[in-house]
């Protein structure tokens, strides 16, 4: 069985970590089948949505390998986690959605993982965190950085120092995931809010996408000043057009990306 299973339907393209006897631990094959999966996606104008998520009952990820990692030298865990921050910062860069679907353990790499996506539903079994002090090292993928901006320095501190598991419902309180779902209904859910973003205006939502991303890193002026920018400029589009006539014609819009 290939280690990351790819599922498509319509725009919307399903990746599974697929290593379930290993809690989908992420190793060089995995990295390596998950940098390629997302490079093609990006390069893929049909793609408008990515859902990833972990096979089997247990976990989304439940890290780096460990096993993979226990004698790494200096050069290669900088190297590795170079190649964790790739694949991070492709689906930040990319210019749809991705929407994590937290089945089971997400933790260390795999939490760093869920951070990169743009926001997460979790199963009410999901349990969340970055253990890493635990086995010595610091999240490698992000995780200190991600994690403060999305939860705030404080309950980053926590999780990063304590290496401490939150389960769902503590996640959501926290901000790190947006909903908490019965197990057997998460990928229904989350299904039903890609279908909400595919209905969208795909230039508006990959506008919307890059200036939460460029705005977060920028002092609050420059950062309206790229919303500014960015609104204007889809009033230059076919959507804009459309998505506004269909409203004042009463009917669904028919966006075509241009
Ligand atoms: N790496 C390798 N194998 C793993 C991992 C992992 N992270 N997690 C689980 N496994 C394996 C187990 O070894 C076991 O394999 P086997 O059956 O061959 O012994 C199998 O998956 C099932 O796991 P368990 O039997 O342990 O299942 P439990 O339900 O008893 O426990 C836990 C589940 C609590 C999730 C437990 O497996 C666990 O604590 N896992 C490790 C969690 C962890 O510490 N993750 C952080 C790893 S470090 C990291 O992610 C750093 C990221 C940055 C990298 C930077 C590069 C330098």
């Amino acid at each position: 069985m290939p280690v990351l299973l790819v599922a498509r339907e319509g725009p919307v393209v399903t990746l599974t970590l697929n290593r379930p006897e290993k809690l989908n631990a992420l190793d060089a094959e995995l990295l390596g089948a998950l940098e390629a999966a997302v490079g093609e996606l990006t390069r893929d104008a049909a793609v408008r949505v990515a859902i990833l998520t972990g096979a089997g009952e247990k976990a989304f990820a439940a890290g780096a390998d460990i096993a993979a990692m226990a004698n790494m030298a200096p050069d290669r865990a900088k190297a590795f986690s170079e190649r964790g921050h790739a694949i991070c910062a492709a689906m930040e860069g990319a210019r749809f959605p991705f929407v994590g679907a937290i089945n089971g353990f997400a933790l260390g790499g795999g939490c760093e993982l869920a951070l990169a996506c743009d926001f997460l539903y979790a199963s009410d079994r999901a349990k969340l965190g970055q253990p890493e002090v635990c086995l010595g090292v610091i999240p490698g993928f992000g995780g200190t950085q991600r994690l403060a901006r999305r939860v705030g320095l404080g309950m980053a501190r926590e999780l990063c120092y304590t290496g401490g598991r939150i389960d769902a419902q503590q996640a959501l309180r926290i901000g790190l995931v947006n909903a908490v779902v019965p197990h057997d209904e998460l990928m229904a859910k989350v299904r039903e809010v890609a279908k909400d973003i595919v209905d969208a205006g795909p230039l508006a939502v990959a506008a919307c996408k890059r200036v939460l991303l460029e705005g977060a890193d920028v002092p609050l002026r420059e950062a309206n000043a790229l919303e500014t920018e960015a609104f204007a400029k889809l009033f230059a589009t076919a959507d804009q057009h459309e998505g506004m006539a269909a409203f004042l014609a009463k009917r669904p819009p028919v966006f075509t990306g241009t």
